[in-house]
């Protein structure tokens, strides 16, 4: 069993072939980690938002991992405020650091500002916070400390983070990894993709090939069989032993659980952290992620970190959150826990 995975997660980059802009990202986070590990800085690579699945390599439809990627953006900016150089992996269009605060929301960012003697000018009500964020932006822009690097797929996510790990890998316990990305559990290989978006009427047979026209070695994962969609997905290789024994065998490592049934979170995060034996597995629940997390490691046992419910605020979609609430408390957490928990994170 243990040789058939391996080979599984040896062949993944052999059998799925590396994104187009893989080479420039490399080429950005290569002078991004020489340049600080040069200053001295510690580097963590965050990753933020959800990865999907396409059904086709001309993508029309795909299977979605759900993340709005508010714990990554947040998280980076408590890592960037304690003076890490943060390489920021996300997907595309979720939230970014800074950013975040006056993005995704009912409210456009206009509803920010005013008109004054013909100048654009940010409203009274807002000078104080925003005042506040962008001094913090322009403390990481004068040091050049964050590197924005994208995904979509879950196959974009992998070479990326393989990449980007091995290039952090001579930094040892300097390189940290912070891995907040809701990853997809399933997948469809190349060799079972088909080129074409897959056919609803029967009128229209499906195709089974690929780019060149060819017939694919294997079904296609994704099918229609009579009227139905058929959807065969395999295993995501596990990237984090990978990351562990082999990308970055020296650096922090700090992965995320998400579960939806209370009972099974700290057993998940536990048998996570046996599996793998990295440091830290930080387990959430989807109802709850906003305003309570666990930390699960070998150090420590499991350990509950809760922000009280005075400190808890509604957001402007009318979902309940910590964002504004915990900046008021920010002082009288350690760094370390605030990073994690804090501001919705
Ligand atoms: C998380 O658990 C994140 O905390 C959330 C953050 C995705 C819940 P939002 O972006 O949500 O603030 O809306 N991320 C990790 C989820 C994941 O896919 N973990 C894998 C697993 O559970 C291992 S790396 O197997």
């Amino acid at each position: 069993m243990a040789t058939t995975l391996d080979a599984a997660e040896r062949d993944y980059f052999t059998n799925n072939p590396p994104p187009k802009d893989l080479k420039a990202n490399t080429t950005l986070a290569r002078e991004f980690i020489g340049r600080h590990a040069d200053e001295g800085r510690r580097v963590v690579l965050v990753t933020s938002g959800g990865t999907t699945v396409p059904l086709e390599t001309q993508t029309v439809r795909y299977i979605d991992n759900f993340s709005a990627g508010t714990r990554g953006a947040t998280s980076a900016e408590y890592f960037l405020e304690n003076g890490y150089a943060v390489i920021f992996l996300h997907r595309q269009f979720s939230l970014l650091p800074y950013s975040r605060h006056y993005s995704h929301n009912t409210r456009s960012f206009l509803d920010f500002m005013k008109e004054e003697h013909g100048r654009v000018v940010v409203d009274e009500q807002h000078q104080e916070a925003m005042l506040r964020v962008l001094r913090q932006y322009e403390a990481m822009k004068r040091d050049n400390q964050l590197l924005i690097l994208s995904f979509v797929t879950i196959g974009e996510y992998l070479w990326n983070l393989r990449e980007v790990a091995q290039l952090m890998q001579p930094l040892g316990p300097k390189a940290m990894f912070y891995l907040a990305a809701a990853v997809s559990d399933f997948f469809v290989p190349q060799d079972r993709m088909v080129e074409h978006k897959i056919q609803s009427s029967e009128e229209f047979s499906a195709t089974n090939s690929d780019a060149k026209g060819n017939t694919l070695a294997r079904p296609p994962a994704a099918r229609t069989e009579g009227r139905s969609l058929v959807i065969d997905l395999e295993p995501v290789p596990k990237f984090l032993k990978q990351l562990v024994d082999t990308w970055s065998p020296d650096g922090i490592i700090v992965s995320f659980k998400l579960e939806t049934d209370p009972s099974m979170l700290v057993k998940k995060a536990q048998y996570s952290l046996n599996k793998y034996a990295h440091h830290l597995v930080i387990g959430n629940l989807l109802l709850t992620r906003k305003w309570e997390v666990v930390f699960v490691s070998a150090l420590e046992g499991e350990k509950w970190i809760r922000v009280p419910q005075n400190r808890r605020t509604k957001s402007f979609s009318g979902v309940e959150s910590m964002v504004g609430a915990a900046d008021a408390g920010r002082e009288k957490q350690d760094s370390h826990h605030s990073i994690i928990a804090d501001q919705g994170a």
